[in-house]
């Protein structure tokens, strides 16, 4: 009897984990969710995926988002709500299409939403737009971020309060196209060969609005020290920068893009440098992969994304699952529920 009782919860506690990591949000299309615990709930800040009739690309134009809306829960198994339209295109003066992967922070009483987009040249730069509240609607500043360029920006505030972005994505994200610090639209996707190309990062002024100080190089390492060669494409960064804390160290987890990893590296500050430690998550359906990494309640989250509600590449649903790290700091690789 006892033995029956226990196989019987341990399928609940299988059921529970696929429960965990279905859609989330069903009826809306949702991308590269950022979650953050803001005031004890969850907070998820995704791109809103449309298909808005643009025909696929290598530049990814066909990933043609327009606004944002911003979802929170009260508890990780518990009801998604949906808060509507927290910033549109057509309300960002210098923003002409391709509303990419979005991050949000908390400071001075304020939410900020940030935010890549196209401008009027069709050069991807970095936005921010401010609210009172966490759900918005959020109010975007007049120009792009100064000196802030490329897609996902994501800002990690450390536990002294000092916040950072990270930002950068190569191929279509235009990254390699600020190789010699001016915008080159000639550059190839990535380079050819030599050492893979860096993501950034910058201090935060007090204010949040701009950077404090130099963008600089983001260092990811191999165990010799040594940055990875540009044809490594199963280590090297591609986009989706996402930076936390956990027992002091520092974890900056990134998308592989074409080979479609998250991988991770750990250092021992902010600013890196980083040192590679393997895959958190394995491919999912689709060719795009990116996610956040957050703390709520005791236990760590991933939330990330997959296509399973519509086997499209730019239709995608995001999802949330359990990630625990090992007693040596490392983090157990995460393989997707498939639907
Ligand atoms: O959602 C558009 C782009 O796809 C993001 O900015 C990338 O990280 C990739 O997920």
């Amino acid at each position: 009897e006892s033995s029956e009782a226990k196989s019987e919860t341990t399928a609940a506690a299988k059921d529970t984990s696929k429960y965990l990591s279905q859609p989330l949000i069903p009826g809306m299309y949702t991308a590269d969710p950022s979650a953050h615990v803001f005031n004890g709930k969850i907070y998820i800040y995704p791109s809103h995926d449309i298909d808005a009739g643009t025909p696929e690309n290598d530049n990814g134009d066909h990933f043609d988002m327009r606004d944002y809306h911003v979802f929170s829960m009260d508890d990780i198994n518990g009801k998604v709500t949906d808060h509507g339209v927290a910033l549109d295109v057509k309300d960002v003066a210098w923003a002409k299409r391709q509303m990419w992967a979005p991050d949000a922070a908390f400071k001075n009483g304020k939410y900020y939403l940030y935010f890549p987009a196209k401008d009027k040249q069709d050069i991807f730069r970095i936005g921010v737009a401010t609210s009172t509240s966490p759900t918005g609607p959020f109010k975007a500043e007049a120009k792009p971020i100064d000196g802030a360029y490329s897609i996902d920006p994501a800002v990690y505030t450390d536990t002294d309060g000092t916040s950072y972005m990270y930002f950068g994505g190569i191929w279509g994200g235009q990254l390699q196209r600020w190789a010699t610090g001016k915008y080159d639209s000639t550059a190839a996707p990535e380079p050819a060969n030599g050492v893979a190309l860096a993501p950034k990062m910058a201090k935060m002024r007090a204010d949040m609005l701009g950077f404090d100080g130099p963008v600089k190089d983001v260092q990811i390492l191999d165990e010799n020290g040594k940055p990875f060669p540009a044809t490594n494409h199963d280590k090297r960064f591609f986009e989706a920068a996402w930076v936390h804390k956990y027992n002091g160290k520092y974890y900056f987890s990134y998308s592989t893009g074409d080979t479609h990893n998250i991988a991770y590296a750990i250092g021992d500050s902010p600013a890196g440098p980083f040192t590679y430690k393997g895959v958190l998550l394995n491919p999912v359906e689709g060719w795009t992969n990116h996610h956040s990494v957050v703390e709520f309640k005791g236990k760590w989250y991933l939330f990330y994304h997959d296509v399973q509600n519509s086997g499209k590449t730019f239709l995608r649903n995001v999802k949330v699952t359990e990630l625990t790290h090992n007693p040596d700091g490392t983090i157990q690789t995460i393989t997707a529920v498939k639907s």
